[in-house]
């Protein structure tokens, strides 16, 4: 999944791809280097963010949509909250709902439930905001199963059901490098839920706390947390570099048939 942001504020490509037609030609380059899904941002939900209004988001967010959904045949994801920019998301022909805040929002699962779109489920601790001030758990895994299993009763009780959901742990949403470093190590505790999961690590704070590096050298750390995501049979990784994320998946999937037991797919 290619991320294509189209926000002033976005901690890596924020203010890149702000005019439409820089980031449409972003999306197809990203088309080109081999993305499955393209997926489309129009709220930076950085630790710190402040809120845009939800008109913004449609004019920064739909516009780009028609022209994807004109042009390309690409399956487009949009990152929202926001129950109206779903609504005219799916309307405008986007086949995935990605949400951070988990159809936690007014109206989102309502929005959802009644259009045969997929939906991207991401555990968050707390809000953008304030989410990084003091996270805290006593149980990572088990509190994030937890909040899986009680999103997947709602959808399913509002009539959405689970072959439409992916999940996803949230990584650096409300979580400390340590427990980022829990989540990655364990991704395959989530696979019991049934639902394919989805990761974004691509050139996160996590990897800056961990090495001491900018965005612009987060590369191989993010490639690295990719193939270790994708070992524990992880089914998508949301990226901003979709052509090293796909030569690093192929050579792992290259060796896979040949190798006897260390790399191959654990699931819990
Ligand atoms: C994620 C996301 C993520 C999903 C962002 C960033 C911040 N959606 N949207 N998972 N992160 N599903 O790209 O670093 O981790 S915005």
């Amino acid at each position: 999944m290619g991320i294509v942001n189209v926000t002033p504020d976005s901690f890596y490509d924020g203010g890149r791809y702000r005019a439409q037609s820089t980031a449409f030609e972003h999306a197809l380059q990203l088309i080109r280097e081999g993305a499955d899904i393209i997926d489309i941002g129009g709220e930076s939900t950085r630790p710190g963010a402040l809120p845009v209004s939800i008109q913004e988001e449609c004019d920064r967010v739909l516009p780009l949509l028609e022209k994807l959904i004109q042009e390309t045949a690409m399956p487009i994801s949009v990152d929202t909250r926001h129950a109206v920019v779903m609504q005219e998301a799916i309307r405008l022909g986007a086949s995935i709902i990605n949400d951070v805040a988990a159809l936690t929002q007014e109206n989102a699962l309502e929005v959802v439930s009644k259009h045969p779109v997929k939906v991207c489920l991401m555990h968050m601790q707390g809000l953008p905001e304030t989410m990084q001030q003091k996270p805290h758990y006593e149980n990572i895994l088990e509190e994030i199963n937890a909040f899986f299993v009680e999103r997947l009763q709602a959808c399913e009780q509002a009539g959405l059901s689970r072959q439409r959901i992916w999940l996803d742990p949230g990584f650096g949403f409300g979580k400390t490098l340590e427990h980022n470093l829990m989540l990655l190590g364990n991704l395959s505790f989530f696979q019991t839920l049934g639902c394919p999961l989805l990761v974004g690590l691509s050139r996160k704070s996590m990897f800056g706390a961990l090495l001491n590096r900018a965005p612009e050298q987060r590369l191989p750390a993010s490639l690295s947390a990719a193939l270790i995501a994708s070992l524990q049979g992880v089914a998508c990784i949301r990226t901003h570099d979709v052509a090293a994320t796909r030569d690093a998946l192929s050579v792992m999937k290259a060796v896979q048939p040949h190798c006897k037991e260390t790399l191959s797919v654990r699931t819990a």
